[in-house]
């Protein structure tokens, strides 16, 4: 194969392209996104005539997803679904779902020598992935989300493996939490003293959706589960949603974590990573666009409970996000990819100033939903 520019640090890409049949040249392949767990290549392959075509090429993390197979073949299942949607309603099935490059053995992913599971889709063209909110682009992303779980709402969820089991499972965060607290070397922990006092002092919040699910008050759906803003495309041309992306994580799960992720990710105005916290705040305003738009999509699938219970979404995916990144920072940061040491204690901080603030505006919250719940 003719090909250049693999980055150095993965001396593998040239392995796992070898697998595939590309119509093309290869010219390269650079890092690609902004993604916290897999790892993600945009491959660029010129063909003899005509314009370049670009691929993503993703490494699923093992580390995340112990079971990459039974990942693959929820994929599989659920974007073949959505296509059959989208073909039905004449739309566009390779720009509004994701799709497989098949392997020269026609398979849909190649597994290199160390277990490591790869996949190969077209890049979709003529869209942008973004990583702050305007609400004209929050709201076009709550509808898009909103709708991919009206359109799977039907699909056979018994079907569909738990890729990560517990993943929304906050009292299982707390616990998994616990553990890396009492396992933590001293002088790590005295970093983090203040982060660990607060979700001590919000233990019981933990409980609050899986316990409502306990008793029955909110339905399990097939949910994403990961909702930020940059796991959807955008239309260039239209600023519509056009592709929810990262399916990973798709599987049987609670509405309120859907909305709840994407309130959590896009209703400020700092980065996720942002050390000035004093920049770090909870809009309100983002928050109504997205409401909005999150039950525009739902198309009045929600129960009067499920309504009830976004805000405590918010509030808890937030939480729980933050204990994530506060657990990964206690077990030497073996899950999240960072760029620098205390990467995930910064974005455990922004987490939590964002619940204080949703804290102190939870009446404001619920009022928003009863405006646009009609
Ligand atoms: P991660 O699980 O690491 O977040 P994603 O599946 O979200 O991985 O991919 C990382 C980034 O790659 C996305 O945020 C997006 O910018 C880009 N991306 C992924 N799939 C496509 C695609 N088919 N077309 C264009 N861009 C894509
Ligand atoms: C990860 O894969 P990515 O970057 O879209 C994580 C989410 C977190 C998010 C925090 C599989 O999302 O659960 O909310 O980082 N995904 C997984 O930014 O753990
Ligand atoms: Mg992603």
């Amino acid at each position: 194969m003719n090909t250049v520019n693999i980055p150095q640090e993965a001396p593998v890409l040239r392995q796992v392209l070898e697998a595939y049949d590309l119509p093309a040249t290869v010219l390269g392949a650079v890092r690609y996104g902004q993604g916290h767990i897999n790892d993600t290549f945009c491959v660029v392959c010129q063909p003899q005539e005509g314009d370049a075509v670009r691929f993503i090429l993703q490494g699923m993390s093992l580390a995340a997803f112990p079971h990459p197979e039974e990942l693959m073949e929820n994929f599989v299942g659920i974007t073949s679904y959505l296509r059959s949607q989208i073909i039905a309603r004449g739309g566009d099935p390779l720009r509004e779902t994701l799709s497989l490059v098949k392997t020269r053995d026609g398979k849909d992913y190649y597994t290199d020598e160390t277990g490591k599971v790869w996949r190969m889709m077209p890049f979709i063209e003529g869209t942008d992935c973004f990583q702050s909110a305007t609400p004209e682009l929050f709201e076009a992303s709550a509808r898009s989300f909103g709708h991919f779980q009206s359109m799977l709402k039907d699909y056979p969820a018994e079907t569909l493996h738990e890729t990560i089991v517990n993943f929304h499972n906050t009292e299982d965060r707390l616990r998994k939490f616990q553990a890396a607290l009492a396992a933590a070397p001293k002088d790590l922990t005295d970093t983090c003293r203040a982060e660990v006092d607060f979700v001590l002092a919000r233990q019981a919040d933990c409980s609050v959706a899986m316990e409502a699910l306990r008793q029955g008050k909110l339905p399990l759906r097939v949910t994403h589960n990961d909702t930020k803003l940059n796991n959807i495309l955008i239309d260039r041309v239209t600023g519509q949603g056009i592709c929810v992306i990262d399916l990973d994580t798709t599987m049987p799960g609670l509405s309120i974590y859907d909305f709840g992720d994407s309130i959590r990710f896009g209703a400020n105005h700092s980065a996720e990573d942002e050390k000035d916290l004093t920049k770090v705040y909870f809009d309100i305003g983002l928050y109504e666009v997205y409401t909005r738009g999150f039950l525009e999509g739902c198309q009045g699938a929600l129960t009067p409970a499920e309504l009830e219970y976004l805000p405590w979404g918010a509030r808890l995916m937030t939480l729980e996000c933050g204990i994530r990144f506060l657990t990964d920072y206690l077990e030497g940061d073996h899950y999240f990819h960072t760029r620098y040491p205390g990467q995930n204690l910064d974005r455990c901080r922004t987490q939590f100033k964002l619940v204080r603030d949703m804290e102190a505006q939870f009446q404001a919250m619920h009022d928003v939903v009863s405006k646009y719940a009609g």
